[in-house]
């Protein structure tokens, strides 16, 4: 009984790293930004949350019907549980759960590496949060009330703040990060195709919070390069 348990228990495991495998089979070679590393884990997390609940969703229906009361007065029969099916229960579900957990942590280990792995070939943008607005500057010295930048390429967003405590909200990217006074925090994101959003203030700053946002805007290199270009002059 022990045995053949623990053959279940392995079957599963090995079922669910399966699942897991391929599903990052679908994904190889198209994380190049912590947006897709993000976008990425967050698809396996709705999986598993899916993949369990229907389980367990299957199982309790299950055991619903089977042992439903079948006339008003019925009285249960309780099979006592003996030591090996008292592990059983308790060491299977725990080994799934927990080969779950660690699957999702090792994920959620490399997506944070990704994230704080700022590429050599990054384009640097200092970003300024004041109550209650952000600032940018380019490396050419531009300073600019929106932030553009070129798709394809790498930006890295170095970041503090004169007043108080802001927080660097790109939504669309899947991004976050703080801007705390006299301390320079940093993060970077890939625009991998032209598109309009915008970045907003995530962290409660005083009463015009909710009036710190700015544009983003991810337009080819060329439009970029004349932009920048006009923006010196
Ligand atoms: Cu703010």
């Amino acid at each position: 009984m022990r045995k053949r348990l623990r053959g279940v228990g392995v079957l599963m495991i090995g079922l669910f790293c399966l699942i897991e495998n391929a599903l990052a089979e679908t994904t190889k070679g198209k994380i190049q930004s912590p947006t897709d590393a993000w976008n990425h884990t967050w698809t396996e997390v709705l999986w598993d949350l899916w993949i369990i609940g229907g389980v367990f969703a299957v199982v309790a229906v299950y055991l619903l019907i089977k042992y439903r009361a079948k006339s008003p007065d019925a009285v249960g029969t309780a099979v006592p549980l003996n030591l090996d099916k008292m592990l059983a229960w308790a060491l299977v579900p725990l080994a799934l759960f927990m080969a779950d957990d660690f699957l999702l942590a090792a994920k959620g280990w490399t997506l944070w590496n990704i994230q704080r792995t700022v590429p050599e070939n990054a384009m640097e943008v200092k970003v300024t949060g004041n109550q209650w607005f952000f600032e940018y500057e380019y490396e050419n010295g531009v300073e600019s009330e929106e932030l553009v930048v070129p798709v394809g390429k790498p930006v890295v967003l170095r970041m503090t703040s004169n007043d108080v405590i802001h927080s660097f909200g790109l939504s669309d990217y899947r991004l976050k990060e703080d801007i705390i006074p006299g301390r320079i925090t940093y993060m970077w994101f890939y625009p991998d195709k032209p598109h309009k959003s915008h970045v907003l203030c995530v962290e409660f700053c005083g009463t015009n919070h909710s009036q710190m946002y700015s544009e983003v805007r991810a337009i080819p290199q060329a439009e970029f390069d004349t932009w920048l270009a006009k923006q010196a002059e």
